[in-house]
């Protein structure tokens, strides 16, 4: 591992926010050496919880994240925020910084806040936020919030892996419905329901209860809905300490961390035995030699699939 890396984790546990801050790129940008430097810092991480806030667009995500980040650091906690940006369909890039700078929290003692796109990230979108999560862990935060847009499947993934869901709706948009559709309703551990100020509340309230009523599984406990007005930080108090009661209840838990650690490992090889492939394949002119042959009709893309295999299985972890 190139020192520097050594250098800036020691930094880093020192508790400086530059090192932490280059960390986190280096290792969204895969830069070699990425993999011995989370190698490093993973004996370190598994003490923080992962709160997911997701939402239709402008439901109050962001003021609902600054305003738990308030109280949870006047109790005394670190607390890390990683704001996914939708990215932009024409710059193909985030509007980086837009988020970050929204977060009136981010001067506050013992918070980080990190914006992240939902494209380009080498490691794919999910991964890099459980790189981020785990180099904040690391830090030393004890609360990690992440709010993304409960829309596409990539955002709705991010939180999904979340120690705890907060979904949030508003009043007068049909949201409760958007929910369900967007697939975020499976995944609330509690309903937020915003903007309580504004009309049509209460109803919002009854929409969601309609909808859990509905659901089959009546053995399960159902998640709490909490109305809150972000703006004027009414019903935080409320939300967070229902909250931490999940947080040190939820059986999900034990049980997401199964699935977790199952699907990070998966993911990871992946893309990792992927990426060698296609390099090593791609080095050497064989890649472009088979794309000939193929096209020439001497061999089929199977047979070519198998001779790469073949060889890997016998070399595959067994029991
Ligand atoms: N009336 C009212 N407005 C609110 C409340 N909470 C947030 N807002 C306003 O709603 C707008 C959107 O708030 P944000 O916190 O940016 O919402 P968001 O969900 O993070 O938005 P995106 O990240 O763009 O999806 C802002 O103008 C807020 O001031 C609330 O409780 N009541
Ligand atoms: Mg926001």
């Amino acid at each position: 591992m190139a020192s520097n890396w050594e250098t800036l984790i020691d930094e880093m546990k020192e508790g400086s926010i530059r090192a932490l801050t280059r960390l986190i790129t280096r290792v969204e940008n895969r830069e070699p050496g990425w993999m011995e430097a989370m190698k490093r810092i993973f004996p370190d991480t598994g003490k923080a919880q992962v709160i997911g806030i997701t939402g239709s667009p402008g439901t109050g995500k962001s003021t609902l994240t600054n305003r738990i980040t308030r109280v949870l650091v006047d109790k005394g906690f670190k607390v890390g925020i990683i704001a996914v940006d939708p990215s932009s369909p024409f710059s193909g890039g985030a509007i980086l910084g837009d988020r970050v700078r929204m977060m009136d929290v981010c001067d506050l003692e013992g918070v980080f806040v990190r914006s992240m796109a939902t494209r380009g990230a080498l490691g794919g979108l999910n991964q890099s936020a459980r790189d981020v999560v785990k180099l904040l862990d690391a830090f030393g935060k004890d609360y990690i919030l992440i709010e993304t847009v409960g829309v596409g499947q990539d955002e709705v993934e991010v939180v999904r892996t979340a120690d705890l869901v907060l979904v949030v709706c508003i009043p007068g948009q049909g949201d409760a419905v958007q929910a369900i559709k967007a697939g975020i309703m499976e995944i609330a551990d509690i309903f937020v329901v915003n903007k309580a100020d504004l009309e049509g509340a209460d109803q919002v309230v009854m929409d969601i209860k309609t909808m859990l009523d509905l659901d089959m599984d009546t053995s399960a406990a159902k998640p709490p809905i909490i109305q809150t007005i972000a703006i004027k930080g009414d019903g935080i108090q409320e939300l967070l300490e229902q909250a931490l009661v999940l947080l040190k209840t939820l059986e999900k838990r034990a049980l997401w961390q199964e699935v977790r650690v199952r699907e990070e490992l998966i993911g990871l090889v992946e893309k990792e035995i992927v990426g060698l492939i296609k390099k090593n394949w791609k080095k050497d002119g064989g890649l472009d030699k088979a794309v000939q042959q193929i096209i020439a009709r001497e061999i089929d893309p199977y047979t070519v699939v198998q001779e790469i295999i073949t060889p890997l299985v016998s070399f595959l972890p067994g029991e």
